[in-house]
């Protein structure tokens, strides 16, 4: 449950938030194959509450597990999901199952048009009804892990994972979406179930679809959204028995060092030393969808908003091996409540794609900003090796090479950085893959030339765009 399953060599999920299936197959087969991604997480695919004004957070209130949303019906899904894996790029589903949808007008409905009624505690269309859920009470205390488990996060309906009906319905759906080829789940409030009877739900879970491209015997992907920044009752390692956990203090401090608050010198011990899960236990992140918008993850978080440290932090995320990382790919907004680009009609429009391969029309997709997708290709480039030849001036200029295979360095300081150093690398000439790309035999950026001894000249200068430069064995000249 800790093996993401990518295909070969691939390393790097993208969270494309709110996209339709038909557009994510698009981006499988036009984009992501070809600069090495390796899975899609994304936004919950079963029948939502329909709410005014849209918000994209309606879709975190499950009305019935019918495959019927914004995104696309079921028949978009299996199409998005069927092609994204013959390209080689894997999907990972957000499953909502702690709850059901929140207060709301009896008759009220779904993306599917089923009907709620709240008042009774009735979603006809899965069904479940009272029985299903827990005594009324909202989740008020997080020292107290009965508390967040048995009652109402932000007002939604909380499913009795103990009883053996929800458990066979939760069951149900997501066999369901492994059969159409999906490859895993993120789950949803993980720290609002049990321990207990989330390992017994993923424990019933079939292994992946090898008619889809999974070896036999693969077990579902599972990384668990578990909030855990120290001080709470419910702790992370509880969850690790049952899969990955997404780790919140990455990001968070990641944040401190590449805005300057913390120098990035002391990243040579980055990973379990500062507190954080053993890497094979952790999904790692910048931001996410919560955060960028100040929902819920706490602290300051870097996004596409502060794009030069934003894309410093996700090189450094890409560059240093830990965890398995996931890229956010964001819409753009100012109210934090606003739904993605959509019509009149409230239907979600397609990204709109410049002749530079950014997108245009309100979709940011940061994972198509080329020192992210690069850097994609420098992760899997160097996947297996480890941290070798670290270099720093005592302050916020660091290097390090990735065994024999890759050499990246950043610039946060007010000076120029202008060394010759130790790149690991064989001799030869390379394209820097932040500020160009290697294309037809030449290289759009800068050129590096690594000497007989392993050793180049590296300079990034304080006013470049970028305070990184990066190279790797597959962009050698
Ligand atoms: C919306 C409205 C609410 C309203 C509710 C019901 O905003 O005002 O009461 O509907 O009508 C998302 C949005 C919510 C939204 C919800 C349902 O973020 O605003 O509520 O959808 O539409 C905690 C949880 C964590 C959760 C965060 C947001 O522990 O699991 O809160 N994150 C996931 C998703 C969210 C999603 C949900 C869960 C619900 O990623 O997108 O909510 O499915 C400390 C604690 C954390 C806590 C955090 C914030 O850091 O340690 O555990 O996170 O505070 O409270
Ligand atoms: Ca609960």
């Amino acid at each position: 449950t800790k093996n993401p399953h990518f295909s070969n060599g691939r390393d790097v999920i993208v969270h494309l938030f709110e996209w339709k299936w038909s557009d994510i197959a698009d981006e499988c087969e036009r984009f992501l194959a070809l600069k090495g991604y390796g899975g899609v997480q994304v936004s919950p695919p079963n029948e939502n509450l329909v709410i005014k004004n849209r918000p994209w957070w309606e879709r975190y209130q499950p009305v019935s597990y019918k495959l019927v949303t914004r995104s696309g019906d079921e028949a978009a899904f299996r199409n998005m999901v069927t092609r994204c894996n013959n390209a080689g790029v894997r999907i990972y589903v957000d499953a909502v199952i702690n709850h059901m949808s929140s207060i709301a007008e009896d008759g009220s409905y779904g993306t599917a048009g089923s009907q709620v009624f709240y008042s009774n505690q009735s979603w006809p269309a899965v069904p479940y009804n009272s029985a299903d859920f827990h005594a009324d009470c909202v989740v008020t205390n997080y020292n107290d892990a009965a508390n967040v488990r048995n009652c109402k996060l932000v007002g939604l309906a909380d499913l009795n994972h103990a009883t053996e009906w929800v458990r066979e319905k939760i069951v149900e759906y997501m066999n369901h979406l492994i059969d159409i080829g999906v490859a895993g789940f993120r789950i949803d409030a993980a720290k609002h179930m049990w321990p207990r009877d989330l390992k017994i739900i993923v424990n019933r879970l079939k292994n992946l679809n090898t008619d889809q491209g999974f070896a036999p015997n693969s077990r579902p992907f599972i990384y668990q959204e578990v909030i855990y920044l120290g001080h709470e009752a419910t702790n992370v390692s509880e969850y690790t028995g049952i899969g990955r956990i997404t780790e919140f203090k990455y990001g968070l401090e990641l944040d401190c060092c590449f805005r300057g608050n913390n120098a990035l010198k002391w990243l040579t011990s980055w990973g379990e030393a500062w507190g954080l899960l053993t890497s094979s236990d952790a999904l790692v992140f910048i931001d996410n969808h919560d955060n960028q918008r100040g929902h819920g993850g706490g602290g300051s978080i870097l996004t596409h908003k502060t794009s030069k440290p934003y894309k410093m932090a996700t090189a450094f995320m890409l560059a240093y091996p830990y965890g398995i990382t996931r890229i956010m790919s964001s819409f753009a907004f100012d109210n934090s409540d606003a739904g993605p680009p959509a019509d009149s009609n409230g239907n979600i429009t397609s990204p709109m794609i410049n002749s530079d391969d950014t997108c245009g029309n309100g979709w940011i997709c940061e994972h198509r900003w080329r020192q992210i997708y690069n850097m994609v290709g420098f992760r899997n480039a160097v996947k297996g090796t480890g941290v070798r030849n670290w270099w720093d001036n005592n302050n916020n200029q660091i290097a390090f090479s990735r065994g024999s295979a890759g050499f990246v360095a950043f610039n946060l300081d007010r000076q120029d950085l202008k060394q010759t150093l130790q790149t690991g690398l064989p001799a030869g000439t390379y394209c820097d893959v932040i500020s160009g790309s290697l294309k037809d035999g030449r290289c759009t950026g800068k050129i590096i030339t690594v000497n007989s001894d392993g050793t180049a000249y590296i300079e990034i200068l304080n006013s470049e765009e970028d305070g990184v430069l990066a190279i790797h064995v597959n962009v050698s000249k």
